[in-house]
C-alpha cells in the first residue's frame, strides 16, 4: 500500500468518499475502519430528500428512489484520498450514438446550471482567457475527446486549438507530459470537473494536472503545481481523506499564490469534516439537492444534499485547522466548513460523458459536481483576489452578500439538532451550504451586477428586398459579430417566417463557427407559386447557452399582375357597346328600374310568359402571373312571385357560378362577388350573367355597376 511517506502514521483510513474511518476522531462518529482498499463501486439504495416547497416545512420532503455508487474505492488506505463522484445506476448508460435532438442525455445540461446560477455567457473584466486547473489522480486517456462531445451535444463552442479557448491540457503532477496509469473510477472524476468547466464557462481553457496515484501527497504536489502554472486563477480538488494530525503539513501546498484560489469538495458522507476541504486556505463546497421551481423568481430551488447520513454532503468543525479571519460563527473555534455550495444530489445530478470509465453517458452527484463549479465562477469574475473571503459578510450576522441564494432548508444529519447550524441549514451561514450558492458572480468577487445581456449580436444586410417568383435573392449577409469583452463563441443561425413557397440555402440551422465577427450568406429562394405579399423573416442567432438575438429581412414578393378593371362598358353607359346580350335589356331605365348609378343598367326579364335573359362578354386575361379573377356586380330583384323558388339569376365566371333566386335576392341594390382561379396557362374568362324566369308571374332582375379585376 502506498503510504505516504512524508506523513508520520495516520491513525485512520482515509477518505473514500469522504469518509472513511475514523477511529476516534473529530466528529464523535464511529466510522468502519478498514486500511484497505475496497471494491469500487457500492450500490446504495436510498431516499432521497427533494425539496420542499417554499411553504413546507423545511424539514418535509418527498421520497424520491434512486440508486447510486460510488466511483472510487469508498475506503482507500491510509494516505490516500477518495474522489467525491457518485453515479447514478438507475439510470441506463448510454453511448453517444444513442444520444440526437431528441434523445438528449440524462441529468442537467449546461443551459440548467447556467440558469440555476445566473452564470453569465463569458468571463467578466478578464484581459486574457482565464484558466481553470482540474486536480485528479490517474489518467482518463479519454478526457479530450470527451469534453469535445460533451461541448458539441450541448451546443457549447469546441476547442480552440489557436488560444486554446475551451480546450483540455493534460500533465502529469509535474507538469510533464508522461501520464500517469489509466484508472476507471478517477476518469469518471476526471470527465466530471472538465465537463462542469466546459459548461460554466465555454471558453476557460482547462488544465488538467493528473497525480501519479491517489496518495495525499501526489495530490497535495498536483494541486501545489497547477496553483504555479501562469495563466491559473482557480484550482478544483474534488476528493478528500479523513482529517488527520499531519494535515497541516500539506497546507503550504493547498495556500495558493496571490491572485489563485483553490476549491475543494467538502464530500460525501455527511456531517464529517474532510481534507483538503478542511484547509483553512481553501474554499470548501458543499453540495444541495437543486430542483427547478416554475414560477418562482429564480425558477429553482435548492436544499441541503442528504440522502442519508452517510450519503449526504460534508460539513463540520475542523479537528486540526486554525479559523480563516473572516469566518464569525461561534459554534466552532476553528475552521468550519464550509463556505459556499453547489449541486451535489444525485438525484438532481447532471450529465457527464464518462467514456472510459463508464463506457458513456451517465449522471453523476456528488460534492464533486460542486467544487469545479465554483471555482469556475471565480476564474470567470475577474477579481485579482480569488478568495473565500468574498462569499461573507465582514462581521457575523452582517447583511448578506451580494449574490449568493441562501439555503435554509435541510441537514445533513437526521440526528443532527435543528438548532445546529454546523449541520442544519439555517437562514444566513450554516455547515451545510456554507454562506449559499452563487447567484451570477458578485461573491466569487466580480462585479456587482454582471450584465447578463446578449454577448454578440445580428444584422441582415440588405434587410428589405423584393424577389419575383420564381427567382432567387441576392446573398444577404447574416452579420455576427461579439460584444466587446466577449470571446468568440459559435452560433446557429435559425430562420423563421418564412411564406409558403419561400426557401433559403442554405437551409437553417445554420452553423457560425465561434469568431469575433462572422458574416454568413443567405439566399432566399422564391418558388414560382409562392404567395404574393411582404413578409417579415426572422433570422435568429443562438450560442451554447441560449442566449438569442435576431434580426428581421424583409421580403417582397411582387404581384405583376395587372389588377386594373378588365370588363368593357362594366355600366351599360355606352348601351349594348361590348356586350352580347338579349334584347332589350340594356337600357335607360326609370321607376323602379332605374339605375344604381348613371343612367343605364340591364333589366332582365319581367315579362308576363316566361323568358330568359342574358348579358355576357369574355375577358382577356391581364398577364401569365394573373392567378384569380373577381367579378363584383350590383343587383336588385322586383317580383311578385314571392311563394315559390320558381326564377333565377345566376352570375357565371369561368367555371364558377353565383345562382340567386327570387326568394333570396336582394329587393334594393347590392354588391355580389365571385371569384375564380384561373388554371395555368388561362388566356380568356367568360362573363354570363343570365335571369330565367319560369312562369308568367313577373320577375325582374337589375343589374348594374359591374367589375372584373385579376390578381
Ligand atoms: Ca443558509
Amino acid at each position: 500500500l502506498a503510504a505516504d511517506a512524508g506523513i508520520p502514521a495516520i491513525p485512520v483510513g482515509v477518505v473514500a468518499m469522504g469518509v472513511a474511518v475514523f477511529a476516534g476522531l473529530s466528529g464523535g462518529k464511529s466510522r468502519k475502519s478498514s486500511g484497505r482498499a475496497v471494491a469500487v463501486a457500492i450500490s446504495v439504495a436510498t431516499a432521497v430528500a427533494v425539496l420542499p416547497g417554499a411553504a413546507a416545512s423545511a424539514e418535509s420532503r418527498y421520497e424520491k428512489r434512486v440508486t447510486t455508487e460510488f466511483v472510487c474505492p469508498r475506503y482507500p488506505v491510509v494516505g490516500q484520498a477518495t474522489c467525491l463522484a457518485e453515479r447514478r445506476t438507475d439510470i441506463p448508460v448510454r453511448k453517444p450514438a444513442e444520444i440526437s435532438a431528441t434523445a438528449t442525455p440524462s441529468g442537467y445540461a449546461p443551459a440548467d446550471l447556467r440558469s440555476a446560477h445566473n452564470i453569465p455567457s463569458a468571463p467578466v473584466n478578464n484581459t486574457t482567457i482565464p484558466t481553470v486547473a482540474i486536480i485528479d489522480a490517474y489518467d482518463d486517456p479519454d478526457v479530450v475527446s470527451d469534453v469535445a462531445t460533451y461541448r458539441s451535444t450541448f451546443g457549447l463552442q469546441a476547442c480552440v486549438t489557436s488560444t486554446g479557448s475551451g480546450c483540455v491540457t493534460k500533465v502529469n503532477q509535474s507538469g510533464g507530459t508522461s501520464l500517469p496509469s489509466t484508472n476507471k473510477g478517477w476518469s469518471s472524476e476526471i470527465a466530471l470537473d472538465t465537463q462542469m468547466v466546459s459548461a460554466a464557462c465555454p471558453v476557460c481553457k482547462i488544465l488538467l494536472v493528473e497525480a501519479n496515484s491517489n496518495t495525499n501527497s501526489n495530490l497535495a504536489a498536483a494541486a501545489k503545481y497547477a496553483a504555479s502554472r501562469s495563466g491559473v486563477v482557480a484550482v478544483s480538488n474534488s476528493y478528500g481523506s479523513s482529517e488527520s494530525g499531519s494535515e497541516t503539513g500539506y497546507d503550504s501546498s493547498y495556500k495558493p499564490p496571490a491572485g489563485v484560489v483553490m476549491t475543494a469538495s467538502s464530500g460525501d458522507e455527511g456531517y464529517v469534516t474532510e481534507y483538503p476541504a478542511a484547509s483553512q486556505y481553501v474554499v470548501a463546497v458543499g453540495g444541495t439537492s437543486l430542483q427547478k421551481a416554475a414560477g418562482t423568481a429564480r425558477g429553482w430551488t435548492e436544499s441541503v444534499w442528504w440522502t442519508s447520513d452517510k450519503e449526504a454532503t460534508g460539513s463540520g468543525c475542523s479537528t486540526y485547522e486554525a479559523k480563516p479571519s473572516w469566518q464569525k460563527d461561534s459554534g466552532c473555534s476553528r475552521r468550519t466548513e464550509d463556505d459556499v455550495a453547489a449541486v451535489a444530489d444525485p438525484a438532481t445530478g447532471v450529465a457527464v460523458l464518462d467514456s472510459y470509465g463508464s463506457g458513456g453517458w451517465i449522471v453523476l452527484g456528488g460534492t464533486s459536481v460542486a467544487s469545479p463549479l465554483i471555482a469556475t465562477l471565480y476564474a470567470m469574475s475577474g477579481t485579482t483576489t480569488p478568495s473565500a473571503q468574498s462569499l461573507y459578510p465582514a462581521t457575523a450576522g452582517g447583511p448578506t452578500v451580494l449574490g449568493l441564494n441562501d439555503v435554509t432548508a435541510g441537514y445533513n444529519s437526521s440526528t443532527c439538532a435543528t438548532t445546529n447550524y454546523l449541520c442544519h441549514a439555517e437562514a444566513g451561514y450554516d455547515g451545510p451550504t456554507g454562506n449559499g450558492t452563487p447567484w451570477g458572480l458578485a461573491a466569487l468577487g466580480g462585479p456587482a451586477s454582471t450584465s447578463t445581456s446578449v454577448p454578440f449580436t445580428v444584422s441582415a444586410s440588405p434587410s428589405t428586398l423584393t424577389v419575383a417568383p420564381g427567382a432567387a435573392s441576392s446573398p444577404i449577409a447574416i452579420n455576427t459579430a461579439m460584444v466587446a469583452g466577449n470571446n468568440p463563441e459559435a452560433l446557429t443561425l435559425n430562420v423563421a417566417g418564412l411564406p409558403s413557397g419561400v426557401t433559403t440555402s442554405p437551409v437553417a440551422p445554420i452553423a457560425v463557427p465561434a469568431a469575433a465577427t462572422a458574416s454568413t450568406s443567405l439566399t432566399l429562394n422564391v418558388a414560382s407559386d409562392a404567395a404574393y405579399g411582404s413578409y417579415p423573416i426572422t433570422v435568429t442567432a443562438t450560442d451554447g447557452s441560449n442566449n438569442t438575438a435576431s434580426t428581421t429581412v424583409t421580403l417582397s414578393v411582387p404581384n405583376p399582375c395587372n389588377g386594373a378593371q378588365q370588363l368593357a362598358n362594366p355600366g351599360f353607359e355606352s348601351g349594348n357597346t361590348n356586350w352580347t346580350t338579349t334584347p332589350d335589356v340594356i337600357g335607360e331605365w326609370t321607376g323602379a328600374q332605374a339605375p344604381h348609378s348613371g343612367s343605364w343598367d340591364a333589366w332582365m326579364d319581367g315579362y308576363n310568359a316566361k323568358h330568359t335573359d342574358s348579358l355576357s362578354q369574355t375577358i382577356t386575361v391581364p398577364g401569365a402571373a394573373c392567378r384569380t379573377a373577381t367579378l363584383t356586380y350590383w343587383v336588385k330583384m322586383i317580383t311578385t312571385q314571392t311563394r315559390t323558388a320558381t326564377d333565377t339569376f345566376t352570375a357565371t365566371l369561368g367555371t364558377t357560378s353565383q345562382t340567386l333566386n327570387n326568394t333570396t335576392a336582394p329587393t334594393a341594390w347590392t354588391q355580389e362577388t365571385v371569384t375564380y382561379p384561373l388554371a395555368s396557362g388561362q388566356t380568356t374568362v367568360p362573363v354570363t350573367l343570365t335571369g330565367v324566369q319560369a312562369g308568367s308571374t313577373t320577375t325582374s332582375f337589375i343589374v348594374d355597376d359591374t367589375s372584373l379585376t385579376f390578381s
